[in-house]
């Protein structure tokens, strides 16, 4: 029976087996769901993490310890932790998690295989519809920019349209209520930017009523200050397909279902819409970085050349350059593309390029697959391919610091994380011509095949490297890594801080700022802020400095640019804490995020609480913010208004494990305060030494929150070995 039919005849939603998903991981980490064959379930075993996450009970191998017994010693309840962890690895090293959170993803994957014609097989169609409904919101059955937002124009437009070419009917429950919500937010019309992209793909809105993205700008020399390649990594690769699709009006064929979906998400008539008037409607709730005067006067002037002034042949010669640094970026990633927005913009200018049956457009389409995830409630398209190589190296890194490594029973673990950290090092780099730096040496966030070198995971990848070889138990697999490929680690990252004047010794995310920060002025997403450029991050430039020192102590390689590059950092680090002492974390929620890394960072330059000024400011902003319960908790309100907003009645584990980390290791002097928030994190641990989701932990551009699965064991494992560094085996009560 047809998915359309079967929706239509009832209003409880259709679930897949849980018993017959299998997560595939290879050797270099990549990740990819499949949906097996009754009968073949028996004959192919689901993995613990399976399991564990689609929480399939009956058969799940619980780690059962001896009840009766209490814990009272925090180190004890970091072993339980790690055991929990252990369990969750894949054989290929890695922790898998469902890097979800943004719900503007799925719409690239919905759309490109409604545009191109290709087939999404049915359990991954049940599976996507089921996410989408399970996150709708309780009250007005909306979507927004991410799963914890309230409901906005995008988040609803686009997923109501997933819903939709997912199979789900017009008049289903779900769909109704979504649409009164969208209806109330003014309608389709009303979408930022991106929003009024997809719609004009799905040719449910006019490409001259969105803002222009000329594809001319990447013919301009690289010595322009506002040439493309000087943006953002991810804003450039999103603005690069987008400009060929906009330039070149590009719009998916009209069906009955297309038709039927104009006539439902507008206030008014598709015909008597006039688009170009709408070009800069965007719904007030969605707003969160409203155009510059600059950008309109830009826009508009641009709206004029591409009408009345803009040659046939520059734009075809524009769009032709566009897609051969498409085929760059493809070729630089194995095809998966930096991120899912991207990519889903990329398979469709490939497939008009090359069409259906060509090589890229194929391996374009199965690598997509990959960034599918599934989970308790229903399939998600992430943020990223995974979170592979950043969880393990945080995770090697923090069983050598607590002492864990030293357990014979964490060795496989750790053995089985250090061969894929080895693995995922960058061989090779880029093709010539795609405006990207040398990456050999450097490390991604994902895996090896996104090719992505990020300064913080390149930082941390080579810490936690260095302390296997390091550690005597580890003696026989130390050289498989060479000091060489280390040495071509730490060219990378130097080469990676900034020395400009207003952000000197700072490192941003993928490359050095590359452009000003006044392009920021012409931020034309309107959901998201600092998008346009690199910007200093005070997290990357912590972790750098992590990376440095800890490879410094144990090398004489590069010695004294080295030493510098760490002192300029750290003066940047003490420079970006704000008068109250706290700094504004940008990838994690938020000030606790940032606070654990910038307590590191100095720890590492024995900087602490007694003898440095910084570090007690730092210090004291946090402990201020302890709550009654003994934990601390921040919201992602933090993150949005840049203002420390607590969590409410009660702390939050991943957040007191962040705050009890900084204090620990600067040598914080009042160890009731730090035993309060110990005997939280091993209250909220069940028997078998997990610990629960509470709250999402990630954020990026300001306004995203994004989750990271593998924190919640990751740091208070963390804090909870440490603790014991710092005041030996002892007990804490609760
Ligand atoms: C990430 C995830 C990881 C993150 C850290 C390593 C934690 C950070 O320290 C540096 C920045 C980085 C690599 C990062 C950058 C932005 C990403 C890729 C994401 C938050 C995951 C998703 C997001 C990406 C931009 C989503 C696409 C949306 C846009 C607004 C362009």
């Amino acid at each position: 029976m047809s998915l359309l039919g079967y929706y239509s005849d009832q209003i409880a939603l259709p679930k897949t087996d849980p018993k017959r998903w299998r997560l595939r991981t290879t050797e270099l980490g990549n990740e990819r769901w499949e949906y097996i064959a009754k009968e073949e379930i028996e004959n192919d075993p689901q993995s613990n993490y399976v399991k564990y996450l689609l929480k399939i009970h009956d058969e799940f191998p619980s780690i059962v310890y001896d009840d009766s017994k209490p814990l009272n010693r925090p180190f004890e309840c970091a072993i339980r932790g790690a055991n929990f962890l252990k369990f969750l690895q894949e054989p290929c090293g890695i922790f898998p998690c469902q890097y979800k959170g943004p719900m503007f993803m799925t719409i690239g994957y919905v759309a490109a295989c409604k545009f191109c014609d290709i087939p999404i097989e049915e359990s991954v169609k049940i599976e996507l519809i089921r996410y989408i409904v399970n996150s709708a919101h309780p009250v007005d059955g909306g979507w927004g920019l991410h799963e914890v937002d309230k409901s906005t124009c995008f988040g609803t437009t686009m997923n109501y349209l997933n819903l939709r070419l997912l199979g789900l009917p017009a008049n289903h429950p779900v769909c109704v209520k979504a649409r009164k919500t969208l209806l109330r937010l003014g309608g389709a019309l009303a979408n930022p930017h991106w929003g009024k992209a997809w719609l004009s793909v799905l040719n449910l809105y006019k490409w001259e009523g969105v803002n222009p993205a000329p594809p001319e700008l990447w013919m301009l020399p690289y010595a322009f200050p506002a040439h493309p390649a000087r943006w953002w990594v991810h804003t450039r690769a999103i603005y690069l397909p987008l400009g060929y699709l906009s330039s070149k009006k590009i719009s998916c064929k009209l069906d009955p279902l297309l038709e039927q979906l104009r006539a439902e998400i507008y206030t008014c008539p598709f015909q008597d819409i006039n688009f170009n008037e709408n070009r800069n409607n965007v719904c007030g709730i969605d707003l969160y970085y409203p155009h510059t005067s600059i950008l309109n006067f830009l826009n508009n002037g641009l709206v004029f050349y591409e009408k009345y002034l803009r040659p046939n042949w520059l734009l075809e010669k524009s769009t032709k350059y566009s897609y051969e640094l498409i085929k760059k970026e493809n070729e630089n990633t194995k095809h998966l593309g930096i991120a899912p927005v991207s990519d889903a913009f990329n398979v469709i200018v490939t497939f008009i390029e090359e069409g259906k049956d060509s090589k890229n457009f194929l391996k374009l389409v199965d690598r997509f697959k990959e960034v599918l995830f599934q989970g308790p409630q229903g399939m998600v398209v992430m943020g990223t391919n995974g979170v592979q190589v950043w969880d393990v190296s945080f995770c090697l890194q923090y069983f050598f610091m607590t002492g864990l490594a030293d357990l014979p029973e964490y060795h496989d673990l750790i053995l089985k994380g250090y061969i894929f950290l080895i693995k995922s090092q960058f061989t090779d780099n880029c093709v010539e011509g795609s405006y990207r730096d040398e990456r050999k040496g450097a490390w991604p966030f994902s895996t090896k095949d996104q090719g992505y070198t990020v300064s913080d995971c390149t930082a941390e990848a080579l810490k936690a490297i260095i302390m296997v070889k390091n550690h005597p138990s580890f003696a026989q697999v130390k050289d498989l890594i060479q000091d060489e490929n280390l040495y071509d680690g730490i060219d990378r990252l130097l080469s990676l801080q900034n020395l400009g004047s207003f952000h000197f010794g700072s490192f941003s995310t993928y490359e050095k700022i590359r452009g000003t920060p006044l392009l920021e002025l012409i931020n034309p997403a309107e959901v998201f802020g600092n998008i346009m450029v690199e910007f200093p991050y005070v997290e990357c430039t912590d972790s750098s400095v992590l990376g440095l020192t800890y490879f410094r102590k144990n090398f004489d390689y590069r010695a004294q640019e080295i030493d510098l590059a760490i002192s300029r950092a750290i003066d940047y680090i003490i420079q970006a804490q704000q008068p109250d002492g706290s700094w504004y974390g940008c990838w994690g929620i938020c000030f606790t995020y940032a606070g654990m890394f910038a307590l590191e960072a100095l720890s590492s330059v024995e900087k602490t609480y007694e003898n440095d000024f910084t570090v007690k400011k730092g210090c004291d902003f946090l402990v201020a913010r302890q709550m009654a319960d003994g934990g601390w908790g921040e919201c992602m309100k933090s993150s949005e208004t840049h203002t420390y907003i607590d969590s409410g009645k009660s702390s939050l584990v991943v957040q007191t494990a962040w705050v009890l980390i900084g204090l620990l290791l600067a040598n914080y002097p009042n160890q009731k305060v730090i035993e309060k928030g110990i005997s939280l994190l091993m209250k909220r641990q069940k028997a078998n030494g997990e610990w629960e989701f509470e709250s999402i932990e990630g954020v990026f551009n300001h306004s995203c929150a994004i989750e990271y699965p593998s924190y919640k064991f990751l740091f208070p494992i963390k804090a909870l070995g440490l603790f014991k560094n710092q005041y030996g085996d002892i007990e804490v009560k609760y």
